[in-house]
């Protein structure tokens, strides 16, 4: 008998290579102990409202009134919505063509793009047109797009840092190019260093490779790294000597726990090098409204500014997103909202204020409880969290250990992390979902729980770390990278 084309062996291998380990071995294990009824703690996705974050009071009112309009022609609105936001919902409103309901343009609604383009005007200091800012479902769809655009085939290349958010890899593997990795510096602070990548860059193509475009992610997941002005420079020279594509990634821009870097764009530090390069160098900027205070993750709101692209590739670009339509309207309005939030004066700004400044301070002194504790653990070292939400401690796995995974038929780190699941309910991704160097282990967590419960969380790795470290131990005691 024939397969059928969905029949599992019959399917599309790059399916089937393709690995999210987001929502890989460990989350399925953790939903499994959840329906038998164990407390998890899910810190495996950057998902703040799971976690407990309540959303900003403004945004959802002026999308409750667009969603809602009806409730505009009531005479009592006013005692329930702020004038601020009810004015602000129909300027919305009046930017659709057909309210919510409605398919926008593919490239989501012109208002928003022009607002989105003020935005980037006054964060780098330099103009920004609209039309070269397309509105995406999340800042995903947008990053599968363009890799769409530049992948033709298993000799094209993309260089990646490693350790790397797996939409990556993952989408490297769906549409059938090679990821071409260059690996971040644990012991320099998760830095890059272009020497690593130019031989990464040899490497590929001793092998017949073409790369063709280079991601960074800043600040970086799972690494938490901010970029440095310096850094950002000798990239983009890079990119400029090689000819590369640059896909900034940029969507936790916002989440920032240190003042010494504070973030600099791609486009801005582009923009300050000055001809030639900041003419020449091809750079899609990506962003969205799941991540920074507004955790919006649900609504799949998200943007991509190109920056040197031709028009003629602008308009391939267009062509391709108008084949799903229109972005979610409702998101391109919280993306409206995330660009051109409540101004001093505005009703809504105190509130406004008080609310994402609670969130953000909160996540930086959470950010440092967690590199902290995981600091206390033995056989444990962690690079601070200077930005994003994640943190990414190296777990020193004793011989044995990797010995009796070996015998459970686990990777090491996986093994490590489903006991930590089963003995504290705390679910998190090992670190070769991400990547890592040979021999070298990690788990990634979120710094995402509530403040309140994260002393409990990290006492409670804590003791299994440390009984898990006497049971397989071998000595070698605390080391440091
Ligand atoms: N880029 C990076 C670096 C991300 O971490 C994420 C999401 C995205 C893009 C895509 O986000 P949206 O599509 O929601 O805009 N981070 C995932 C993660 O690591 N945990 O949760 C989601």
């Amino acid at each position: 008998m024939s397969l059928k084309a969905l029949d599992y062996e019959s399917l599309n291998e790059n399916v089937k290579n393709c690995q999210y380990a987001v929502r890989g071995e460990l989350y399925l294990r953790a939903s499994e102990l959840q329906k038998e009824g164990k407390k998890i703690i899910f810190t495996n996705v950057g998902n703040p409202h799971a976690l407990g974050q309540k959303p900003l009071t403004f945004p959802r009112q002026v999308v409750a009134l667009c969603q809602a309009p009806f409730l505009l022609d009531d005479p009592n609105i006013g005692m329930i919505f702020p004038a601020d936001a009810i004015a602000r919902a129909k300027h919305y409103l009046s930017l659709t063509s057909g309210g919510l309901g409605a398919y926008s343009d593919s490239r989501g609604l012109p208002g928003v793009r022009k607002e989105v383009a003020e935005f980037i005007e006054r964060r780098d200091g330099y103009p920004s047109d609209p039309e070269l800012i397309f509105l995406t479902d999340g800042a995903s769809k947008g990053v599968m797009q363009i890799l769409n655009c530049i992948i033709r085939g298993q000799k094209d290349g993309i260089l990646v840092p490693v350790p790397q958010y797996p939409l990556y890899s993952a989408t490297i593997s769906l549409l059938g190019g090679t990821l071409v990795p260059y690996y971040l510096e644990e012991s320099e602070n998760w830095g890059l260093d272009v020497n690593n990548l130019r031989q990464s860059v040899a490497q590929a193509r001793s092998q017949g490779i073409t790369v063709r475009a280079m991601v960074i992610i800043n600040p970086g997941n799972p690494t938490g790294q901010c970029l440095s002005e310096a850094n950002l420079r000798e990239i983009l020279k890079f990119c400029c000597d090689e000819r590369l594509v640059l896909l900034g990634d940029e969507v936790y821009q916002q989440n920032i726990y240190q003042d010494e870097r504070p973030f600099i764009s791609s486009k801005k530090v582009l923009m300050e090098m000055g001809a030639p390069i900041s003419k020449e160098v091809q750079l899609i900027s990506f962003h969205t409204v799941s991540k920074g205070y507004w955790g919006e993750c649900g609504q799949r709101g998200g943007y991509f500014e190109m920056t040197n692209i031709p028009p003629r590739t602008v308009e391939e670009i267009y062509k391709v997103a108008s084949i799903a339509l229109s972005p979610n309207v409702s998101a391109q309005i919280f993306m409206g909202l995330m660009v051109s939030p409540p101004k001093p004066g505005d009703i809504s700004y105190d509130q406004f204020v008080r609310e994402s400044k609670g969130i953000l301070e909160s996540l930086r002194r959470r950010a440092r409880m967690m590199t902290d504790g995981f600091n206390s653990c033995k056989n444990v070292v962690c690079n601070f969290t200077e930005g994003a939400m994640y943190s990414f401690p190296q777990i020193k796995l004793p011989s044995k250990a990797i010995q009796a995974a070996k015998q459970a038929g686990k990777v090491p780190d996986v093994f490590y992390c489903l006991k930590l699941l089963e003995a504290t309910g705390i679910s998190t991704v090992p670190g070769s979902g991400f990547g890592q160097k040979e021999g070298v282990f990690h788990l990634r967590t979120t710094i995402l729980p509530a403040e309140e419960e994260m002393p409990e969380i990290m006492e409670s790795f804590k003791k299994f770390n440390d009984e898990f470290m006497s049971q397989y131990g071998d000595n070698f005691g605390y080391s440091r990278m």
